[in-house]
């Protein structure tokens, strides 16, 4: 026979490189659902669902283009329960020719695949994942000989190289290159936001939740109505009611944070980027035609193009370019174990039970939660890069180590010690309330500073500035934070550092919890 074509759970695409010269006569596509891809982490149950009823639908999709699959399903007993010994058992049975797969998007498969390529007396080819705007050599060439690697002017380059939004004579339009400072309006609780477009579960799809009920019963999270798209057509109609819908408010709420409104006016669409379902470049273009020919805000517009064409380019660049060294990375030595409530959601913090609840139910959170709710209070208590990495990486839909990792350990934790951030991204309570309605019911008070009513982030946060100041006293965009706090009195300051302890230690949902 000819060559098997190797297909990973998130390289869903038809275009992918890997099949671009199939020879449907005799070549065979290999897909499987894998033990050791379902447990690495453990994956949320929602995600495992979502993965599995994509790629049962994309081998359907290539099985009406004639092309020969072998789909081994999760039960199936031939199933061999990782990726090696799956190709194994399948060249001992067809006797290919050839193996050919795209590269994965994980370090550890890249690895994995590498080893098997060197050890395999079979032609095998890797070859490059075509689907993003760059390429990881161009970040290299990029970033080789900085010292510091700010996504604002990689982004910069990939507009002016992919002539997005950019004027004739090579200014951005609206003459700014972001418009980020028109993009922190605090919510408007009453401002009617739009249903997510939820697609009604298939057979297929029923068949999966069943599955991953009863085999993965002891992972995270909810598989109660489940919604997502898990074929190209169903993710281009959520594109599309995206950019119907919500772009127009993108820009304006981007930071925006509201009790039960798990949704707000993101588009909901970083779980198909990341499986192949869609692809940056339409949906880069589909946003840029909304602004030419559908008078969508530039705010908005630029705002959302800077998400996929900005930050997802760059922290996958970021990635290759640093790891695997960038996953062992803790400048700040944080060694506290994740608390319990951001498995359970049990805490008064309304903001983060909030937010671990959403992330519970729907294995989705929006940005800003992740961010400056779950990241920022796990920064300021201090918690280990490897128990919040493994956290965010198993809990949402669209996670995938190349962008949770930098992420996390850039964004969240500074654990690259500014690689990816000039500053920590950490705030106290008040930031939290000027772009929520979190704390109004929440049982601490977001105006103290200080006592046990006072709500913690606001004393964590001058405890972390304490903290680490030796590690941040010179660093230029923290200047004010440590002027202010050289200016506050000695009483003050023993306040602050007794009620963090008091925090910090008494906390019982801060006992040690295992790694899930
Ligand atoms: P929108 O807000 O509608 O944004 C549009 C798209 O822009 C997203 O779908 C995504 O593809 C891209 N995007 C936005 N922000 C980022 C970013 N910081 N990095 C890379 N791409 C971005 N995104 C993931 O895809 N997978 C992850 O595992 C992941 N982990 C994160 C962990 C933390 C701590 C933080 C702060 C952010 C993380 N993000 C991750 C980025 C971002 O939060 C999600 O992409 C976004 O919330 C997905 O929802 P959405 O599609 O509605 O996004
Ligand atoms: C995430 C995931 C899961 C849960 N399951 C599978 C699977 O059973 N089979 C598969 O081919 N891929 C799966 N994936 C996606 C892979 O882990 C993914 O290819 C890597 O994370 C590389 O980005």
């Amino acid at each position: 026979m000819g060559t098997v074509r190797l297909i990973l759970g998130d390289q869903l695409d038809l275009g992918i490189a890997s099949l671009a010269d199939i020879d449907p006569e005799n070549d065979l596509i290999l897909m499987a659902e894998l033990k050791t891809e379902a447990t690495y982490v453990k994956h949320h149950k929602k995600k495992i669902a979502f993965i599995f009823s994509a790629m049962r639908h994309f081998a359907e999709e290539c099985r009406l283009k004639g092309w020969n699959i072998c789909y081994i399903d999760y039960d199936n007993p031939d199933n061999k329960g990782d990726f090696i010994s799956q190709l194994q058992s399948v060249i001992d049975e067809f006797s290919p020719d050839a193996l050919c797969m795209v590269e994965a998007g994980e370090f550890r498969l890249r690895q994995l695949f590498t080893e098997f390529q060197l050890e395999t007396s079979l032609p095998f080819e890797i070859r490059k994942d075509t689907r993003f705007f760059t390429s990881e050599e161009r970040f290299r060439d990029w970033a080789d000989g900085r010292t510091q690697l700010r996504m604002e002017y990689f982004y910069r380059e990939l507009r002016r190289e992919t002539n997005v939004l950019m004027s004739e004579d090579g200014t951005p339009i609206g003459g700014k290159w972001n418009y980020d400072s028109e993009n922190r309006v605090s919510p408007d609780a009453k401002k009617h936001i739009p249903s997510p477009t939820k697609i009604k579960p298939d057979e297929i799809t029923k068949d999966v939740i069943a599955l991953v009920g009863s085999r993965f019963s002891d992972h995270f999270g909810s598989l109660e109505s489940f919604h997502y798209a898990v074929t190209r057509k169903e993710a281009l109609l959520i594109l599309d009611k995206f950019m119907e819908e919500r772009l127009i408010n993108f820009g304006t709420f981007q930071d925006a944070m509201l009790v039960d409104e798990a949704w707000m006016y993101h588009s909901h669409i970083g779980l198909y980027l990341n499986i192949g379902l869609l692809s940056p470049k339409e949906v880069v273009l589909r946003a840029e035609q909304a602004f030419y020919e559908e008078n969508m805000p530039l705010n908005s517009v630029e705002g959302f193009i800077r998400q996929i064409l900005g930050w997802r380019e760059y922290v996958r660049g970021l990635y290759w370019y640093k790891m695997p060294e960038y996953a062992e990375m803790n400048y700040l030595e944080l060694t506290a174990p994740l608390p319990d409530f951001y498995w359970s959601a049990q805490t008064d913090l309304k903001c983060v039970s909030q937010s671990v609840a959403q992330t519970r139910d729907h294995a989705y959170a929006h940005h800003i939660q992740r961010l400056m709710v779950l990241g920022n209070y796990a920064l300021l208590t201090g918690v280990s890069p490897e128990q919040l990495n493994n956290w965010f990486l198993s809990v949402y839909v669209d996670a995938y180590e190349w962008v949770e990792l930098p992420n996390v350990s850039g964004m969240v934790l500074f654990a690259d010690g500014g690689i990816l951030a000039s500053k920590p991204y950490v705030s106290g309570g008040a930031y939290i309330d000027r772009m929520s309605n979190y704390c109004g019911s929440c049982k601490y008070n977001v105006k103290k500073k200080t006592g046990e009513d006072a709500c913690p982030f606001n004393y964590l946060y001058w405890n972390f500035l304490m903290s680490h100041e030796d590690k941040f006293k010179n660093n230029p965009r923290m200047g004010m934070m440590y002027r202010t706090l050289s200016k506050m009195s000695d009483e003050n300051r023993n306040q602050i550092q007794k009620d963090s302890q008091i925090w910090l230690n008494a906390d019982p949902q801060r006992i040690k919890t295992l790694i899930m």
